[in-house]
């Protein structure tokens, strides 16, 4: 049986990213779908505060955001590589990857927002504080262009006729790109064929996209998930690094939270502190003591008292 458990929605785009992880992988996993808005009771009892999408659960080890999901699949499951250009370059695209949601997210909002019920566009607001819900309709023409450019990266990566963005076989850069095609595709299609229909190799790239797959997936009760880190000890090992920037100590109080959205705060015991992960121990009710892995990078780790 696999030990896998993924919470998520479908129809977030940072989900597609870790069913493309497990599809290049062909993994087995549980999935527990979890609500698109608050109250996500369930998914913060498993993590302690944090509401995103998607979390990788593996007993009483709780790896959130898909960057770090990326790199706990690879560190298991080593074959087939996630990172057939190199893990560095691959999980920087990271950034550039939020660049070009963005820009999708924009177009959404500009076309969609009148339609979102008034408590899911007050959630996305309070969710995105860097993006200006009011002036999205403004920003419009400015939206398009950027979208526009951040597919024509990969028309040209494509150009030379490769198969994926780093060469013969899918990797984590392709996976770091497609979601926002994907989602541009499915949300504004007319759209999407104007900004995209004269990226031939764009196009015939998504039909590839699309035999990656998600590997295979069962429904799993979230209580049933919940009782699975309950009975189950974390394997992680203490790990700070003694060069750590911000001289953090093992089992220091600290709050850990993403640096770009509000989707929510962990606090507990430091167990790891490298350039790649933090960890934090934690106990909860329905979990008993669980162990919350974080990236690195794009998360703030802040001492508490
Ligand atoms: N850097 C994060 C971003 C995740 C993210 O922003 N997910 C959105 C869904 S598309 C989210 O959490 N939305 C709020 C929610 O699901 O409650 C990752 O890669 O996992």
């Amino acid at each position: 049986m696999t030990d896998l458990i993924l919470w998520s929605y479908d129809a977030s785009p940072f989900t597609q990213k870790a069913l493309g992880m497990l599809g290049v992988k062909g993994l087995d996993w549980r999935w527990v779908e979890t609500p698109m808005m608050p109250p996500k009771d369930d998914l913060v009892a498993l993590t302690g505060g944090y509401r995103g999408t998607p979390v990788l659960q593996v007993g009483a080890d709780v790896y959130v955001d898909s960057q770090l999901i990326a790199r706990e699949l690879e560190r298991r499951f080593p074959s087939p590589t996630l990172f057939p250009a190199g893990g560095g370059l691959e999980l920087a695209l990271v950034r550039w990857s939020d660049a070009f949601f963005r820009s999708g997210l924009k177009l959404a909002l500009a076309l969609l927002l009148p339609q979102w019920p008034e408590p899911f566009r007050k959630d996305r607001e309070y969710l995105f504080p860097d993006v200006d819900f009011d002036t999205v309709q403004d920003d419009f023409p400015h939206a398009k262009s950027q979208f526009r450019a951040h597919a024509a990266l990969l028309e040209a990566q494509l150009a030379d006729g490769r198969d994926f963005l780093a060469g013969p076989a899918p990797g984590l850069a392709d996976i770091q790109a497609y979601p926002f095609v994907w989602m541009a595709r499915g949300a504004f299609t007319e759209l999407a064929g104007q900004l995209l229909g004269d990226l031939p190799a764009l196009a015939a790239w998504e039909s590839r996209m699309k035999t990656v797959g998600e590997g295979r997936r069962r429904p799993l009760a979230a209580a049933e998930a919940l009782a699975e880190a309950r009975g189950a000890t974390s394997r992680a090992a203490v790990n700070v690094d003694p060069r750590d920037p911000q001289g953090l100590r093992a089992g220091q109080r600290v709050e850990v939270s993403p640096d770009d959205t509000r989707r929510g705060a962990v606090h507990g015991e430091l167990v790891i502190a490298t350039a790649g992960e933090i960890a934090v121990r934690r106990r909860g009710d329905a979990v008993g003591e669980v162990v919350i892995h974080f990236p690195r990078l794009g998360y703030r780790v802040d001492p508490v008292a």
